[in-house]
């Protein structure tokens, strides 16, 4: 049933739109606009109102070690922030999401000042969320990723909390989608939006939870590297979610 729609979709957008992106962030009941790759980047690109960095197409991030990889490409930094409380709830919104296997995951760094200035490899990430195989088998099992597409012409939403203990200051927040429905070509969708956080909080994560991107996953990580359609992995009801431990305050 999925795939015949998936394939009766694919159809009806042609192949240029057969990948998707973050559109929108929610915050309450305040929504901020993201980049558009459909949209004239002129009208965008350092508008005051702009705040996530510039994902130029929709296409996938390939490889691990690629730097684009941190926050997508060409990632040109936006010059306003979205105001949030820690403990408050910030809601990723995509229009459509296509793929169905493979984990999202939810990042933080602190930019230790203006996060336009900070190199998106260099920052110390870590992972906020996380959620893969909810249940079943690795290649027709429930993922996550299944779950939050929507095929009634709802947006997707994705919310994620930023932890109540964390330090006020600004950060980046990444959003990133692993699809491995192809076999040992995982395609990485990052996207990243500046924040300032606001709260009672004081703290940063000890080093073991802090990851550069690139250099959080190895290219031969079986969690990535892999092949799903194996008799093996209709066996497999587990599926361990790369780039390390969880952060949550
Ligand atoms: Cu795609």
């Amino acid at each position: 049933m999925v795939s015949l729609v998936l394939a009766a979709l694919a159809t009806l957008l042609g192949p240029a739109l057969a990948h998707g992106g973050l559109a929108n962030y929610t915050v309450g009941d305040t929504w901020y606009r993201g980049y558009d790759p459909d949209e004239t980047p002129s009208d965008q690109l350092g508008q005051p109102w702009m705040v996530q960095r510039q994902w130029a197409s929709i296409d996938p991030i390939f490889s691990v070690d690629d730097p684009f990889i941190a926050c997508n490409n060409p990632g040109v930094p936006p010059p306003a922030y979205i105001p949030i409380e820690a403990g408050e709830n910030i809601t990723a919104v995509y229009w459509y999401w296509l793929h169905p296997v493979g984990p999202m995951t939810v990042w933080l760094a602190p930019c230790n000042g203006d996060c336009a200035k900070v190199n998106v490899n260099e920052v110390e990430w870590f992972k906020i969320w996380e959620a893969g195989l909810l249940s079943g088998n690795v290649p027709e099992g429930m993922w996550w990723q299944k779950q939050f597409q929507n095929w009634d012409g709802s947006p997707d939403l994705w919310p994620a909390t930023i932890p109540i203990s964390l330090k006020p200051g600004l950060y980046m927040i990444r959003h990133e989608i692993l699809s491995i429905h192809i076999e040992n070509k995982p395609q990485f969708y990052p996207e990243c939006a500046h924040l300032n956080v606001t709260g009672k909080g004081s703290v940063l994560p000890p080093t073991e939870y802090l990851r550069k991107f690139p250099g959080a996953y190895d290219p031969n990580d079986p969690s990535i590297n892999i092949n799903i359609y194996t008799d093996q992995m209709k066996n497999t009801t587990n599926y361990t979610i790369p780039g390390g431990p969880i952060w949550d305050g």
